[in-house]
């Protein structure tokens, strides 16, 4: 299908129009080189966007996950109940983390009324701190801030330091009020900076060898981080901490002790990953655990990355049990799905990853978007330097860190590498490098960022998809389309999607998805005539 942008944006006005064709970019005669699109930018005002807020990616995201500290919501309680375990990243107790310390399923608010907005909530925080502490004697609190907050002016970083001397536990505040930036996407950008400078580098009791590894951007939605590294520690190494999915505060300020980075989720984490390279020389290495081909792919570009001939055996011998225990059954499933098309809406890195998983059931995405990704993650990070700041971008803190005195070691040290082994490496293209999701769109595909629910329509008469993976904000568009769909963000509380086991999960869901009769029962406006037609 070739797209008409014009044709389909002909309700807008002018200026709308104008807007909004520069964030759709559609493949053509397959060009290897990525048109620029417009990228965390402002949603045009009235729009009905699926985008969230600041406080949704630092919180919601990246800081809430954690589950030995007690994050506290300061706001009205709507912003804390929303963010209350629904995202259901997993986690549970071990060695470290004892039962009485997992406090990632509860929910914490200073329940703000109308009052405390008019003579100030700082002292209701304070006492909101004491009382947490009394009761559950938490190991260190993360605060995080809404709107209102920021309106009124409540001073975070006072309450915290004061409450900080008072009961001798880090207490890590977040000036994430909502409307700050234009996306959850500034939120994780906040969060990555206070996780960096308060937490990363704290701990000396981290764990020792020479194949140590962090997985960054990895939330554990559905357990998919315990299939991660299920494999990871099967092939033998040692992973330090996951960030943040079943991640504790006392394996976070151990971080430091790793040999190497793993980014699965490149939007929301790539900030400390950076920062720990410049800080500690740590090289960090984009990766997918999500499809089959694509995971044995990363354990193969992770086992180059330390050079040694044992592992490189070891992640062979696993890869072929793996392969062995889910073909199979995936051949079962693929024999469904194969040959439909499907359109990937969510917020960020996921409608890239998943489209290596479906190409694995021989699925095509025809459409993908995402709600508030940046230039770099369509466009790949060689064009992050021609990013252009604007209001909203500045009004974000960037860290300027240097390599720490004591604690920087040379990247290739991490590694037990030779220098010239490792630039090597580099040359191929192996560390700090991500293309984007262009490279892996199929010719005619087309991109779009922070898609509405008018165009997402219109894609869906366009392209009619066999499935749309969406959030539960844009599924009942479909539905009512008669298309069925998937939630990405929740997994529609199945999973874990990752790795190989995941793959059978998913390919079991989708292959449900689209043998469902119901769907078959419902008249697609475009095959309605103008009689029935009406809405
Ligand atoms: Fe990264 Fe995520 Fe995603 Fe994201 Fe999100 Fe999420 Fe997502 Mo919902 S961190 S960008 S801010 S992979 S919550 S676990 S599912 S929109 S595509
Ligand atoms: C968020 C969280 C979310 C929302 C999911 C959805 C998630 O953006 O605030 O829209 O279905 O994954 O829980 O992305």
């Amino acid at each position: 299908t070739d797209l008409n942008v014009d044709d389909m944006m002909t309700p807008y006005p002018n200026k709308v129009l104008k807007n909004r064709k520069k964030h759709i970019v559609a493949k053509t005669d397959g060009a290897a080189s990525c048109p620029q699109i417009e990228a965390n930018t402002r949603t045009v005002p009235g729009i009905i966007s699926q985008r969230g807020c600041c406080y949704a990616g630092c919180k919601g995201v990246v800081v809430g996950p954690i589950k030995d500290m007690i994050t506290i919501t300061h706001g009205p309680i709507g912003c804390g109940y929303y963010s209350w375990g629904t995202r259901r990243n997993k986690a549970r107790a071990d060695d470290r983390t004892p039962p009485e310390h997992i406090f990632s399923a509860m929910c914490f608010s200073t329940d703000m009324q109308e009052s405390d907005i008019v003579f100030g909530g700082e002292k209701k925080l304070a006492k909101m701190i004491d009382e947490v502490v009394e009761i559950f004697h938490p190991r260190a609190i993360n605060i995080c801030s809404t709107c209102p907050i920021g309106l009124i002016g409540d001073d975070l970083g006072a309450v915290s330091k004061a409450a900080e001397e008072k009961h001798g536990i880090p207490i890590i505040h977040y000036n994430c009020e909502g409307y700050k930036g234009v996306s959850q996407s500034a939120g994780h950008h906040i969060a990555n900076n206070q996780i960096m400078e308060k937490m990363v580098g704290t701990g000396t009791d981290g764990p020792a060898g020479d194949r140590v590894i962090n997985i960054l951007g990895e939330y554990n939605i559905g357990g998919d981080g315990w299939e991660i590294e299920r494999i990871l520690e099967d092939i033998g190494y040692t992973v330090n901490s996951i960030l943040t999915g079943d991640s504790a505060y006392a394996n976070i300020k151990n971080l430091h002790s790793a040999n190497l980075n793993l980014v699965q989720c490149h939007r929301s984490i790539n900030y400390i990953a950076e920062m720990m390279e410049t800080k500690y020389g740590i090289p960090w290495l984009k990766v997918n655990f999500i499809g089959v081909e694509a995971t044995i792919a990363t354990l193969r570009d992770v086992a180059q990355c330390f050079g040694d001939e044992d592992l490189i055996a070891q992640t062979e011998v696993v890869i072929e049990r793996e392969l062995a225990a889910i073909t199979p059954e995936l051949e079962r499933y693929r024999s469904i799905c194969k040959g439909k098309t499907a359109f990937t809406f969510v917020g960020g890195s996921r409608s890239h990853h998943y489209q290596y998983l479906l190409k694995d059931l021989g699925m095509e995405v025809v459409v993908a978007g995402y709600e508030f990704a940046h230039r770099d993650d369509y466009e790949g990070r060689d064009v992050i330097p021609t990013i252009k700041s604007d209001a909203d971008s500045k009004n974000i803190p960037e860290l300027h860190l240097e390599a720490d005195p004591d604690m920087y070691e040379e990247p290739n040290l991490h590694l037990n590498m030779s220098k010239e082994k490792y630039d090597e490496l580099v040359e191929a293209g192996h560390f700090a490098t991500y293309d984007g999701m262009y490279p892996d769109m199929v010719d005619g595909g087309v991109m779009i960022d922070d898609p509405n629910h008018y165009e997402t329509e219109e894609l869906i008469e366009i392209f009619h998809p066999d499935l749309i993976f969406s959030g539960i904000r844009d599924k009942y568009i479909s539905h009512k389309m008669g298309v069925p769909s998937k939630q990405l963000h929740s997994y529609d509380y199945s999973g874990p999607y990752a790795g190989f086991r995941g793959s059978i999960i998913f390919a079991k869901d989708v292959a449900n998805a689209l043998s469902t009769p119901a769907w078959q029962m419902i008249t697609p406006p475009w095959d309605k005539t103008e009689t029935e037609g009406g809405d």
